[in-house]
């Protein structure tokens, strides 16, 4: 049971507890730099300065937060909600359309953006008062919040916030229609650290967080910041990392935990060989389904047993996982403890093991969007209704079919995309794949592959129909792509989630 006080600000328990438990211990390493826990105070509380001080900022006030994964960006993060402020933090590869549209749903106050990324934000429709209290950081010279920063005290209280006040607005990555924005609270906050960190992950101070999602995704907040500042670990914060220098980092940072997503390690796992991964123990995948071929490619390549998970935006982090012996390859693991989990019919009645239906998902976690009808699309009796269509066996364990939108029916057969995806990506010839269902007079719907091919693989009829007896021969005929599509690379959010609505277009 997760008890926690009343009044709570949950940066005082991350980084203030650290300074005092630990003032010595690394919390936070960049490519230039490493921050004590005490250094990590230091900068987050002169920052907060800057924020209630020099820009006038208000408790309840919103801060968008623009920047790539590095140990300043994070401060910012951390001060603004210290200083009893709601951050609103956006992905960095967001375009000035978005941007605004962002803005202006959040009704946001401020602005702290990373010097690198001024030119979209620059461009963006922001409220007039934000675009007023815009603070540049980062750039090569003496950016304008350093120079606040410089002179402002190192000591700062954090604001006494309540355990249920809004400390954080985190926009779902958009796979369709139009971002929702979701609130979650201090409480939430501490809540997500002590659950899959706890529970599945067994995370410890001894060790050393990397990965790729960026802060502006809850998987990134919570696996590179959140979390290691929980047990009093480092938090490495690297940009724009590929599978090769991701690699390459953690042999360097002697890395003991990754997060990253599963079209990530597919690659590193092709390049695993070339570094020394001694150092690392445990590698935590989602934001996607994870295939069991990149399950076992990684395994081979490493030793290690892929945790995989599944969170959403709504519930801030993951809620099914499993770890160690628990695992079971091809299902994504049990509800985390602190969670429920069920699969719903179309009407909202739970359906017995081996059925595929809507998952439902229930724990101290939940969907609060902001002013947004989707709630109610979202939320029913108390249970989140996560989009994804998932079977549970009778033991308990939850198998990944498919999103509930994303199911293909073609000549009255229900087809999940990634099955087929699954098969394809056996096949030698294929890096990345991604099936979806298009319209068809004949069959309502059939089953089109798009597929990226592996370097020294050229795209032919031959290929294509041989792709297709592939999947033939492995699963039920009726599943075979009857279209296959050769890209040159597959749709994906910043986040990497795949577009397949983009996919839907195109052919
Ligand atoms: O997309 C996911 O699976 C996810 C995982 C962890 C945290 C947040 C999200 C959205």
């Amino acid at each position: 049971e997760l008890q926690y006080p009343p009044r709570l600000n949950c940066v005082a328990m991350l980084v203030d507890e650290g300074a005092r438990a630990h003032p010595e211990r690394i919390a936070i390493r960049g490519a230039q730099e490493a921050w004590s826990y005490a250094q990590l105070q230091h900068q987050v509380d002169r920052i907060a300065h800057v924020l209630r001080g020099p820009m006038q900022l208000e408790a309840g006030n919103r801060v968008l937060l623009r920047g790539a994964n590095c140990p300043l960006m994070a401060a910012c993060l951390l001060a603004v909600l210290k200083a009893g402020l709601i951050a609103v933090p956006t992905m960095p590869l967001l375009r000035a359309r978005e941007l605004g549209a962002i803005a202006n749903k959040a009704q946001v106050n401020a602005v702290l953006c990373a010097e690198s990324l001024r030119a979209e934000l620059e461009a963006a429709d922001l409220p007039v008062e934000a675009r007023a209290k815009t603070l540049w950081f980062g750039g090569a010279g003496t950016a304008a919040l350093e120079a606040l920063t410089a002179t402002q005290p190192a000591q700062f209280d954090a604001v006494d916030t309540a355990a249920d006040d809004v400390c954080l607005i985190s926009f779902t990555s958009g796979t369709t229609g139009i971002p929702k924005g979701t609130m979650h609270f201090h409480r939430d906050v501490m809540v997500i650290c002590d659950c899959f960190p706890r529970s599945v992950l067994h995370s410890q101070r001894s060790d050393i967080f990397i990965g790729t999602p960026p802060l502006a995704f809850t998987f990134g907040l919570g696996g590179l910041l959140l979390f290691p500042l929980r047990v009093g670990a480092t938090a490495v914060l690297l940009e724009k990392l590929t599978p090769e220098t991701l690699l390459k980092a953690i042999e360097t940072y002697r890395a003991t935990v990754c997060f990253t997503a599963p079209t990530f390690y597919r690659q590193m796992a092709a390049l695993a060989p070339q570094f020394d991964l001694a150092s690392l123990q445990k590698s935590v995948s989602a934001g996607e389904a994870l295939p069991l071929a990149t399950r076992e490619s990684w395994r081979q390549a490493t030793g290690l047993n892929m945790i995989d998970g599944i969170g959403a935006t709504e519930l801030l982090h993951i809620f099914i996982s499993a770890s160690g012996d628990q695992i079971r390859p091809g299902a994504t693991g049990k509800p985390v403890p602190g969670y429920q989990a069920c699969i719903l019919d179309l009407q909202g009645n739970p359906v017995g093991a081996g059925v595929i239906g809507r998952l439902a998902v229930k724990g101290p976690t939940g969907c609060r969007y902001l002013a947004d009808e989707r709630q109610r699309d979202y939320v029913l009796n108390g249970w989140n209704l996560t989009g994804d269509a998932y079977e549970m066996d009778a033991d308990g364990y939850f198998y990944y079919r498919s999103r509930t939108d994303d199911m293909i029916i073609s000549a009255g057969y229900n087809i999940a995309g990634p099955e087929v995806e699954e098969i394809l990506l056996r096949h030698p010839a294929v890096a990345e794949c991604c099936v979806i269902g298009k319209a068809d007079q004949e069959r309502g719907q059939i089953v089109e592959a798009h597929v990226v091919l592996r370097a020294g693989h050229v795209e032919s009829p031959a290929l294509a129909a041989q792709l297709q007896e592939f999947v033939k021969e492995q699963i039920a005929p009726y599943k075979y792509p009857r279209s296959v599509q050769f890209l040159n690379s597959l749709p994906r959010t910043e986040t990497g989630k795949l577009q397949r609505f983009k996919l839907r277009g195109i052919s």
